[in-house]
Order: C-alpha cells, then sequence, then structure tokens
C-alpha cells in the first residue's frame, strides 16, 4: 500500500493554524513503512489496539488493528494523532540541568546521575531516609510500575512514594475492595451488549472513553434502556432514556433514595441478598429517611425521573452500572462509590452473563497501575503495606529483610503538604505533572520551590519539570517493551516500536542506573522487560491481582489475558464471581451503609454557583502531550466556561465573554460558553491547561477521608464578567505560559 509524500504546505493545510512546530522536508515521509508495530494507543483506559508505522526508527503514521477484540479498529481523536509525539521538536533529547541564570542546559547522562546520586544522598544523610520522595504515574507500564515501587522501597529505601491514580481512581478502588476484596470491572465490555438496563454515572463516555461509546450503541441496538446521571447533558445523555441532571456532590443521596425505594417496592434480590451478601440490614436502616422528595430537595433531581430510574433499574433482569470520576472526584468518593455497589448487590445483578459493575479506569494503564505497588500503602499483587504477611512475602521476593521494607508514606497532596512543612526535601517524578494536576495549584507552586533537590523524569519538559533541577531525558509507551491492563482488566501488550530518539533513554534504564548507583545494583539485575514482569507474577501470586499465570506469550496469541490468572494453564478471568465466591474474608459480597453529607465546600452568598472540572474530547490529562499537537489544540484550543443561559443572563454574560471566576483559592478568566446542557446553579471547567488558564488554581485541597482522592468535581464559585469578548480566533492555548 504506497502512500503519498506529503509536503509541509500539506500538512500545515491538514493540521491548521495551530500547528505548533514547522514540518521539514522529508521529516512526516508516509512512504511504504519498513514495519508496522501491533501495539495500543498511549492514553486512555481503554488501550485501544492500534497499529504503527515504522520507518527508519521513526513512528511516521498507524493503522487501525482490526482484529483486537475491545475497539475493532476504532480510534479516538487522540487516538489518530498521538504517533506526532514521537518525532515532535519538544521532545527532550538529552538529560537537562538548570543553571543559575541561564536556565536548562543539556548536560551528559554521567553528570545528570551523579548529580541525582549525590542529592538523594545527601537529603537521606541529613534529613532521613523519608525526606526524600517519590510521585509516579498510570501512564507507565505494569514493569514500569512494578519497578518504581520496589526502587522506592528497596534502592532509594524511603516511604514516600505515590502516584497520580491517587488522583483519579483511588475512590472506587478503596469501595471496591471493601464490597468485593478485589478491585477491578467485574466484566469484560462484551457483557454490555445484553444489558437489559445500563446506568453511567458521572462518566463523560463519548469524550472520554469514545471507543467504549461502541459497546454501548451495541446494547442500544438490542433494546437496552439507558440512564445518564451527570450535571450536565453530556452527548450520552442525549439520547438517552432517562437523564439525571445531579447537582455535583449529592450522588450519595440519590443512590441511598433509589435503594429505599428498591426495598419499599419490593424490587430486591432477596436470594442474593440472603446467600452471598453481609451488611444489608444495616446499609437500609441508614437510608430509612432518604425518601424520594427528599433526594429531589437535595439533589436537584426532578422526583418522578429519580422514580423512573429506580423502576428501570428495579425490574430489569440484567445491567451494567457503570461509573468513572464524576462520583469519585469527591470528598465522599469511596461512598459514592459504595452507593453504586449497594444498587447492584440490592438487586443481584452481577458475576452473571450481562450482568455487571465497573469503574472506568482512566489513564491508560490506570488499571494495571493501581496493582504492582507504587501507591504509599501497597505492595505487589495489590497487597497491604501495613499487612506483616503480606510484607514478608514481598520481602522475599526482593531479598530484603521485611524491617527493612519502609512502612505506609504519605499520599500525592499531602506529600505536598509535607514539603510544605520542611518534612520533605527531595522530590523525584515519573510520569507526573503535578503543578497542574493536583488541586490549589499555587500552594504547589510554592511547595516545588521550598525544594532542595527536584528531579524530573519526562520526554516533554512539562510545567512541573520547570522546577526542577534536573530532568532526565525518557521515553515514550511505543519506545519500550511491556504490558498494561486494559479498564477491562484484560493485560495486553506494549510493542516496542523505536528506540528513544537522540540521547534520551528508556524510562526502565534510568531507573535501574539510579539503583545501581545508590548501591542496590544487586536486587535490579533485569536482562529486559519480560524479566521484570516475570518477577512481577511472582510477587503478585497469591495476592488478589494475580498474574502469575500470564506471560508475554500467552497475552500474544490471546491479544490479552484476563487477570486474576492464578496458574500457566489458567484461561484468565473476563467474568469475575460467576461461583459467586467474593474476595472477601468471608467469601460474601459486602454491603456498606453510606448516608448523605454534604460536600466539602458548599455554596454561599459570596461564592453562590457550583464550580466542576473534568475533560474534553481532544485534551488529555494535564495536556503536556495533546496540547503539542496542532489538531487536537485547533479542535479545542483554550478552556471555556460553561454556563446555562439562565445563569448567564443573571449576570450579564455574553458568548465568548471573559468571565473571572473566582474561588476561596484563587481566580481565573476563561471565555463563556453559554450552552443549555449545563445545570443553572453549575459550571463545568476543563482542566488540560496550565497557568492562568488552569483550572486548578481553583480546586480546593480537600480531600476524601479514606481514598486521600481531591474534591475535584465541587467547589463555589463566584462569576464575575469582565465586558471582553475573546476573540476565538486569537484562541492560543500556549499564551498563558
Ligand atoms: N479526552 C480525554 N479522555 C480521557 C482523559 C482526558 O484527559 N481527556 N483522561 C482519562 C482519565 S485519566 C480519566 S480519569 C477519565 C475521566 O473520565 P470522566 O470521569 O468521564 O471525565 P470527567 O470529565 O472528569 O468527568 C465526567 C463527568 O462527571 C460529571 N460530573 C461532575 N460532577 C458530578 C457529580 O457530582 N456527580 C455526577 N454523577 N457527575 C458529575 C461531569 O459533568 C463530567 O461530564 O478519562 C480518561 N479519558
Ligand atoms: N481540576 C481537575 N484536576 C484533575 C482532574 C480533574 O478532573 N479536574 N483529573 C485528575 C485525574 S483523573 C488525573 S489521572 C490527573 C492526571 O494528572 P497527571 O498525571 O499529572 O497528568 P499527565 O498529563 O498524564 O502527566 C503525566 C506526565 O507524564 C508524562 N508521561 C506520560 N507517559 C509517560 C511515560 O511512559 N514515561 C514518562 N517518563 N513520562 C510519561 C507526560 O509527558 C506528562 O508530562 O489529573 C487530575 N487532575
Ligand atoms: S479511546 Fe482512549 S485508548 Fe482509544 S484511541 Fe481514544 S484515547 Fe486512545
Ligand atoms: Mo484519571
Amino acid at each position: 500500500m504506497a502512500r503519498l509524500p506529503v509536503s509541509p504546505e500539506k500538512i500545515i493545510e491538514q493540521f491548521g493554524p495551530h500547528l505548533n512546530y514547522a514540518p521539514k522536508e522529508g521529516y512526516v515521509g508516509r512512504d511504504e513503512p519498513d514495519r508496522t508495530v501491533k501495539t495500543h494507543c498511549c492514553f486512555c483506559g481503554m488501550q485501544c489496539g492500534i497499529q504503527l508505522l515504522v520507518k527508519n526508527n521513526k513512528v511516521v503514521g498507524f493503522e487501525p488493528w482490526m482484529e483486537f477484540p475491545f475497539n475493532e479498529g476504532r480510534l479516538c481523536p487522540k487516538g489518530v494523532q498521538r504517533y506526532l509525539q514521537d518525532n515532535h521538536p519538544d521532545r527532550l533529547l538529552d538529560p537537562l540541568e538548570r543553571v543559575e541564570g541561564k536556565g536548562f542546559q543539556p548536560t551528559t547522562w554521567d553528570n545528570a546521575m551523579d548529580r541525582v546520586v549525590s542529592e538523594i544522598k545527601r537529603i537521606q544523610a541529613q534529613y532521613g531516609h523519608d525526606a526524600f520522595s517519590i510521585l509516579s504515574g498510570v501512564s507507565l507500564t505494569n514493569e514500569k510500575s512494578y519497578l518504581v515501587g520496589k526502587f522506592a522501597r528497596v534502592a532509594v529505601k524511603t516511604a514516600n512514594l505515590d502516584y497520580n491514580g491517587r488522583l483519579c481512581m483511588v475512590s472506587a478502588g478503596a469501595g471496591n475492595k471493601k464490597a468485593f476484596g478485589l478491585d477491578r470491572a467485574s466484566n469484560s465490555y462484551a457483557d454490555l451488549e445484553h444489558a437489559e438496563v445500563i446506568i453511567v454515572t458521572g462518566a463523560n463516555v463519548s469524550e472520554t472513553f469514545p471507543t467504549l461509546t461502541h459497546w454501548i450503541w451495541r446494547a442500544r441496538d438490542n433494546g437496552a434502556k439507558l440512564i445518564v446521571i451527570d450535571p450536565r447533558v453530556i452527548p450520552l445523555a442525549r439520547t438517552a432514556d432517562i437523564h439525571l441532571d445531579i447537582k455535583p456532590g449529592t450522588d450519595s443521596a440519590l443512590y441511598g433514595a433509589m435503594l429505599k425505594y428498591l426495598a419499599d417496592h419490593d424490587l430486591l434480590d432477596d436470594d442474593f441478598i440472603r446467600n452471598h451478601t453481609s451488611g444489608f440490614e444495616a446499609t437500609l436502616e441508614v437510608v430509612k429517611d432518604h425518601t424520594i422528595e427528599w433526594a429531589e430537595a437535595v439533589t436537584g433531581i426532578a422526583a418522578d425521573k429519580i422514580i423512573a430510574a429506580a423502576e428501570l433499574w428495579g425490574r430489569a433482569k440484567t445491567s451494567f452500572l457503570l461509573h468513572a470520576r464524576g462520583i469519585e472526584h469527591h470528598s465522599k468518593g469511596v461512598e459514592n462509590v459504595l452507593g453504586c455497589i449497594n444498587l447492584v448487590l440490592a438487586t443481584g445483578r452481577i458475576g452473571k452473563p450481562y450482568c455487571g459493575y465497573g469503574t472506568i479506569t482512566g489513564q491508560g494503564n490506570g488499571q494495571g497501575g493501581r496493582e504492582h505497588g507504587h501507591k504509599c500503602d501497597q505492595l505487589p499483587g495489590n497487597r497491604d503495606i501495613t499487612n506483616p504477611e503480606h510484607r514478608k512475602y514481598i520481602a522475599n521476593v526482593w531479598g530484603i529483610p521485611e524491617a527493612e521494607m519502609p512502612g505506609k508514606g504519605l499520599t500525592a497532596y499531602e506529600l505536598i503538604e509535607a514539603i510544605h512543612r520542611g518534612e520533605v526535601k527531595g522530590l523525584l517524578s515519573i510520569c507526573f505533572n503535578p503543578l497542574v494536576s493536583l488541586p490549589n495549584n499555587n500552594y504547589v507552586r510554592e511547595a516545588l520551590e521550598k525544594l532542595e533537590f527536584y528531579v524530573c523524569i519526562d520526554f516533554f519538559l512539562n510545567e512541573t519539570a520547570r522546577h526542577a533541577d534536573i530532568v532526565l531525558a525518557g521515553s515514550l509507551h511505543e519506545e519500550e517493551e511491556g504490558t498494561v491492563t486494559t479498564a477491562e482488566g484484560r493485560v495486553v501488550r506494549i510493542q516496542k516500536a523505536v528506540d528513544p530518539p537522540g540521547n534520551a533513554r528508556p524510562d526502565t534504564k534510568i531507573l535501574l542506573e539510579i539503583a545501581h548507583r545508590l548501591g542496590a545494583g544487586d536486587k535490579f539485575t533485569y536482562a529486559n522487560s519480560e524479566a521484570i514482569f516475570n518477577e512481577l507474577r511472582v510477587a503478585s501470586k497469591g495476592g488478589t491481582a494475580d498474574y502469575y499465570g500470564i506471560t508475554y506469550k500467552k497475552v500474544e496469541e490471546n491479544m490479552g489475558i484476563f487477570w486474576p490468572c492464578p496458574t500457566e494453564d489458567h484461561p484468565g478471568t473476563p467474568r469475575l464471581w460467576e461461583d459467586r465466591k467474593f474476595h472477601t474474608p468471608d467469601g460474601k459480597a459486602h454491603f456498606n451503609p453510606v448516608s448523605y453529607r454534604p460536600p466539602g465546600e458548599v455554596t454561599d452568598q459570596e461564592y453562590p454557583v457550583v464550580l466542576t472540572t473534568g475533560r474534553v474530547v481532544s485534551q488529555y490529562l494535564s495536556g503536556t502531550q495533546t496540547r503539542r499537537i496542532g489538531k487536537l489544540v485547533g479542535i479545542y484550543p483554550e478552556p471555556l466556561v460553561e454556563i446555562h443561559p439562565e445563569l448567564a443572563a443573571q449576570y450579564n454574560i455574553r458568548q465568548r465573554e471573559l468571565v473571572r471566576v473566582v474561588t476561596r483559592r484563587g481566580m481565573g478568566e476563561f471565555p463563556a460558553n453559554i450552552v443549555e446542557t449545563i445545570r443553572k446553579d453549575t459550571v463545568f471547567l476543563p482542566y488540560h491547561w496550565p497557568g492562568k488558564k488552569s483550572a486548578n488554581q481553583l480546586t480546593p485541597g480537600t480531600l476524601d477521608p479514606i481514598s486521600k482522592i481531591p474534591e475535584f468535581k465541587v467547589c463555589a464559585c463566584r462569576l464575575e464578567p469582565t465586558g471582553i469578548i475573546s476573540d476565538p480566533k486569537q484562541a492560543h492555548a500556549w499564551d498563558s505560559i
């Protein structure tokens, strides 16, 4: 299949005025590729199969991978543009050192490594081991996630390691463990196809997991009813049977009222509750006052709509409930999740064909990355770092005395607080951009400035990295072998397509070299990524996230294997709990009592409007990657604040007028996008931008007490029109930094 060579003019025409780099002749060669490499998209938790086209050791394009069972060739706008990162002129090609008065200067690996290791040693000698901290991320493969966990505990010997999943899925993880004893979606998405009723709550599936929409459409074609719960009429809600336009921060009230309704109207699966669950009576007791009328007052959803949803859910024979960050990014994140699980358990619709429940994991390896021990309280196999048996097992795998294994450390935002208190003096970050993604980011910036030493491993100079002393040029997904685990729990293979460019190095090599220089070389002697995976398999053995029976070969031959997979002859587990044996100590699924309590910050006279934050389809997370891809920038160049026409009229705000959004933490100016698709008391801001365009100037550092997830989804704000109409043609994502 010959491809036409594409001229630079053609590229500019195709990618539009926002193309932020000048293509060179011959750079985008769309000639016949040397190779196609079957791998997966580096972005969201769907991990769609994709084929990368490689020429002269460069990724030059992509083709759909039609056979991969989840997405069958489908890709979203980010997926089809992601290959443009590979040869981007902003790629870091050398390690960088910040030199007083000169900014960042390229340096040698030897010098960079010397600085990193001597600073880790200095800080730890002066202030203790835990004064050096590590922040990691779950765009990393399973192998790298596992390696970072071991690196922190065995090489750096610090308790203070946490990861960006703390901002993402920890509420769901904690809820799943409480209810089921295991943290994974219960079924593969193929089970959606014949579900009679689907609830999607707090998940803007069409924009955030676009290829999953297809499975919902398939179910719709088969007659499924769809209930969408979201303060906005998100694209999926437009064709839903019922849209519950919930006031942010009130989900647990809704689920409590629905549970009471099911009980009052004899819509429970009594056999299932009696034989396979515990805690039902206590759970029902706490919602006895949660009447539909009360829920209407708290949630702002009309009573008849709540009844209609409870009726549909209650009377179905098969169903699926999916949620994402809309219910999890709350100071009651875990309670919201448990409220949903209670509805699933009350109707006994789990562990059967076409009956499922799951959080939709966010980042590329949102599922695998939360299992292998780079959370502050976790060891591989989803083991508990405070459990003596678990510690002993992993210490044995790692060849260290159990007493040397550090204990539980601080969570991501708590680390920032510890830096402010002077307890943490050094930081290594990999795959995390906390300055854009943590809440209350003016406070985060102050913390970064207080660090005595900060080293960042990334392939782009992200906004946080600008505060670093040393930046180590790392690798993209497709520059190393590995595996990731999709939102379904399917372990898939990431194939190396090319080498990192210039003097950039694979992340693994960087971590291993630091470990060696710290004197822990004998514990880090891997020949390749597969060797790391094979150790991970042993480390996970017997844990709830058991990968022991999964091998690279098996994954490749089957286009993925679902964990748990305890032995090499085990086929994997696409559908959990068909045997009704849950992973809790008593083998039962646990109801957990949840009664409503208000969010951390409620509106008042000074701050009368609810602010919620989230995503748009064309941008990804802190935007480090997608704000560098011209066409994606062109789709949605800058953050707009979504406002209902009635609310806009109240403040005389006009379309595209710059609106000052003020909260107790800070303020930012954003052009108004006046839309009827949002509640009248709520405004929405996407958060993918830094600096003055950052939504996280505004958000609070309130955390869920159990999961420590920040409350990104609700705070109180005030709107002030500026009288300035912004010209969308002038919009440019970079002018704020
Ligand atoms: N395009 C794109 N896709 C992505 C990402 C991205 O950055 N961009 N990121 C990936 C990652 S890491 C994640 S975590 C996922 C996130 O995926 P989602 O959770 O789907 O994304 P969000 O936009 O954060 O929030 C989802 C919805 O929650 C709603 N919401 C706000 N407050 C409430 C509430 O109190 N209750 C309820 N029920 N709903 C509420 C918002 O209106 C929004 O539509 O997306 C993944 N996919
Ligand atoms: N207000 C608000 N804030 C939010 C959210 C929200 O909804 N509202 N959502 C939260 C959520 S759900 C999430 S997941 C976080 C995400 O927040 P972050 O994790 O900070 O976001 P990323 O943009 O993924 O930052 C990852 C960095 O890792 C780099 N990177 C990616 N892959 C690799 C790799 O393989 N190797 C190396 N070395 N580097 C890599 C990227 O270049 C980027 O600089 O943001 C959270 N913040
Ligand atoms: S849906 Fe997610 S994994 Fe699939 S192409 Fe889009 S960003 Fe990539
Ligand atoms: Mo996320």
